[in-house]
């Protein structure tokens, strides 16, 4: 009985050879698998927040993100993301709540990636923020703008060179002019003295074209201005909140890197709005020890910023720190630690002060953010 079934799975074994053989059915599998990539990553948080005044907050919530990437041809590449979160354009996170509700999702990416040149790029859709930061003090990480972008990479010897515009739309109206729109332009060198050490130093200058006086870009509809200054304008019977100020933003900003047996790196950054007379300025300074990569690695990083109310658009600024928006100041310390392949483990606190632009209303704002976080 064993031999015969011996017999039986051999021959349909040799059969399923020779068949493959004979005749080769091509699913393109392996083609395809040359063409699409697709990643993911899962994150969740235990945070709690105490601010000033308020009770203690203590949450879990997870960001859960899942990308495809394809090769179109040889110059172009087009990719879609989606996550988790809400439409909040600075977040992606999504707290469990209500009840064991099935969560919803949405696009997060969505782009074409031309490669003109060699070392010039044109990206359009909605694309990966294509200015390079040394900080979190102008964007958010999680934010993903929408418009068109070029970018342009080159090495020269031991400089590498990198430059990006952008024609990003904000908001778009009826009326002729009316569309609050983002023109950016951006430039950095960076200069490797030896493999081992390397400074970086660029700037950017980013206007917003029709935003004063216009309605507050706020996802929520819940007239909130992410710290920077408003007024209020009555027509009928309806108060709308607006902006009160224009935002031209230039930047400057510099990073000194040394690897001895681990990375180190040191940066600074500053902001300033030319358009606002008081409360105008930002900057953010660091150091970062380390990083967790392969199994068992961790890093270290410290921060301080100070983020005056109109140095910045609020809505597009970090989500976390003070709790968001501008008009806030203080520490950020993090630490990760690679506990798997793949596995991430981070811990961060802020330390922080909000409403910092009105001494009466000035508080305390600390956040502890415990992660576990997961890529594949
Ligand atoms: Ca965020
Ligand atoms: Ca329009």
């Amino acid at each position: 009985m064993r031999g015969r079934l011996f017999g039986i799975v051999a021959v349909a074994g040799l059969t399923g050879v020779a068949g493959f053989a004979a005749a080769p059915v091509d699913l393109g599998g392996a083609e395809w698998a040359q063409k699409v990539s697709l990643k993911g990553d899962l994150r969740y948080r235990y945070e709690t927040r105490d601010e000033e005044g308020k009770d203690l907050r203590e949450l879990h919530r997870l960001r859960a993100r899942v990308g495809v990437e394809g090769k179109v041809n040889d110059t172009v590449k087009a990719g879609v993301q989606v996550s988790s979160g809400s439409s909040d354009p600075v977040s992606s996170n999504q707290t469990l709540t209500d009840g064991f509700s099935r969560k919803n999702l949405y696009i997060d990416l969505a782009y074409i990636d031309w490669a003109l040149l060699p070392e010039l790029s044109l990206v359009g859709g909605k694309i990966k923020n294509p200015f390079m930061s040394v900080s979190d003090l102008i964007w958010d990480g999680d934010l993903n703008p929408e418009g068109l972008a070029l970018q342009a990479r080159g090495a020269r010897e031991a400089l590498d060179l990198s430059a990006g515009a952008g024609y990003l739309w904000v908001q778009e109206r009826s009326g002729e002019d009316d569309d609050t729109m983002l023109y950016a332009a951006q430039a950095a060198v960076k200069y490797n003295f030896t493999d081992e050490v390397y400074v970086e130093a660029g700037g950017g200058y980013y206007g917003y074209d029709e935003i004063e006086g216009r309605g507050l870009i706020d996802f929520e509809n819940s007239n909130k201005s992410y710290g920077n200054s408003t007024r209020k304008v009555v027509s009928g019977g309806t108060t709308n909140v607006i902006y009160d100020l224009k935002y031209n933003l230039v930047e400057g900003f510099a990073e000194l890197g040394i690897w001895a047996g681990i990375p180190f790196r040191a940066y600074g950054h500053y902001v300033v709005n030319t358009e606002a007379d008081e409360n105008d300025t930002g900057y953010q300074a660091g150091i970062g020890i380390g990083k967790a990569k392969n199994p068992k690695t961790y890093e270290l990083n410290y921060s301080y910023y100070d983020l005056e109310k109109d140095a910045v658009v609020g809505a597009f600024t970090d989500s976390d720190r003070h709790g968001g928006g501008t008009d806030g100041r203080g520490h950020k310390l993090q630490a990760k630690y690679q506990l798997l392949k793949n596995l991430q483990l981070g811990l961060t606190y802020f330390m922080t002060e909000k409403t910092i632009s009105d001494d009466a209303k000035k508080h305390d704002y600390d956040r502890l953010q415990l992660d576990l976080v997961a890529n594949f």
